[in-house]
């Protein structure tokens, strides 16, 4: 079973991911995972904090001459940024950060709540969501998560984009989208908003390709991966809506424009839907909680950062009386990165749900029984 905690305050001395059930014998690639935090970091938008951050990750165990063992690998990033003795308590807490109602919950401060509150601590995930994709690289399945929609204004990817392409368009998008059309208005929109003193929310979009028959199951709720996939997903900071293939669409169309036919096609035998061909995937991939061989499509809404410099209204929590919120150094716009963080989380729940299918004590092992798997399922 692979899973990951997190530890860590945005302003403490560094961030950590426990990673359990990670198997043993790939030799890991910390640059590869150094490349995924600084696109985490980048992105039009962004605020000081990242000037003064280079975020890069330390494997601390669970390795052998740069190969995992089998046991827990704790991943750090360190923040250079650390202050946190010094920081002063807010009294005026911020609509739509935990601000309000974590000190009421846990009877606290408001620093103490927004410090592991704060998406920083995104940073690890997508440490462990990158050291996932290296595993998911080695089955041949690959990841890529981008912008669809920021500010209000869509961003159609281009259609058809062959995925080694598509991931040097959206690295060298100032946004992280695949439609370099629509990229010039929304960089305006973006400065539009640091000028007005306030935020931009977004869609992101994920696709996975490569992807076997079967991973996750019908059998139980708890472990349908559709429903791993939105948990995973809809636990990043700011997201409010998760949707998998047609999503919300699906309700509105008549059955006959949402399910997708299955044809077969021997010349496909070799590819990982093994010939069972799909004309359409509205599916997204997932059929009863189950990849069905079709590329993975997800898409998660992530509402605008709430630190706003022209404050929301808001109240001093000593007197009561009414306040503008406080404004702590933030960003005006996290989408681009948000597109890192679905891609890694998502790559996150792949592996764990492969791990599941194939067993998790050691790759080769995992590669034997995918092999066996998939000539089993040729005979089906
Ligand atoms: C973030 C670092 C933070 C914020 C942002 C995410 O830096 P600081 O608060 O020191 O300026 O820029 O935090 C939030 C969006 C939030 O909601 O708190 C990062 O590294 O991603």
């Amino acid at each position: 079973m692979l899973r990951y905690w997190t530890a860590g305050e945005s302003h403490g001395k560094a961030l950590i991911a426990l990673v359990d059930g990670f198997p043993a014998g790939l030799t890991i690639d910390t640059d590869a995972i150094d490349r995924d935090l600084q696109l985490r970091q980048g992105g039009y938008g962004r605020g000081g904090r990242q000037k003064l951050e280079t975020d890069t990750v330390d494997v601390l165990s669970g390795v052998w001459r740069g190969e995992t063992l089998g046991s827990p690998l704790a991943l750090q990033v360190i923040n250079r940024d650390y202050k946190l003795e010094r920081l002063r308590e807010l009294e005026r807490p911020r609509p739509g950060h935990g601000d309000l109602t974590g000190a009421i919950k846990y009877l606290g401060t408001v620093r103490g709540i927004l410090e592991r509150a704060s998406a920083r601590e995104t940073a690890v995930r997508v440490a462990a969501g990158s050291l996932a994709k290296q595993l998911l690289q080695k089955f041949g399945i690959e990841t890529l998560g981008y912008v669809v929609e920021l500010g209000g204004i869509a961003l159609p990817p281009t259609p058809s984009t062959e995925f080694t392409a598509a991931r040097a368009q959206r690295d060298a998008s100032p946004i992280y989208s695949l439609c370099p059309t629509g990229d010039p208005t929304v960089v305006a929109a973006i400065d539009q908003a640091a000028s007005d003193g306030d935020t931009l929310g977004g869609v992101l979009e994920v696709r996975v390709e490569g992807l076997p028959f079967g991973l996750g199951t019908h059998a139980q709720w708890d472990r349908k991966l559709d429903g791993r996939l939105a948990q995973a997903v809809m636990a990043i900071q700011a997201i409010k809506g998760v949707e998998i293939g047609l999503g919300f669409e699906a309700a509105r169309r008549p059955g006959s424009q949402v399910h997708d036919p299955i044809h077969f096609d021997a010349e496909h035998r070799d590819g990982p839907d093994l010939g069972f061909v799909r004309p359409t995937n509205h599916a997204g991939g997932l059929e009863a909680g189950m990849t069905n061989g079709q590329p993975l499509v997800i898409r998660a809404a992530k509402k605008p950062i709430s630190t706003l410099r022209k404050p929301l209204a808001s109240i001093d929590l000593d007197t009561k009386s009414p306040k503008g919120a406080n404004y702590e150094r933030s960003d005006v716009c996290a989408v681009p990165a948000a597109a890192v963080i679905v891609e890694c989380v998502v790559a996150f729940e792949i592996a764990a749900a492969l791990i599941d299918k194939f067993g998790g004590d050691s790759l080769a092992e995992m590669q034997a029984r995918y092999q066996l798997f998939h000539d089993m399922a040729l005979k089906r």
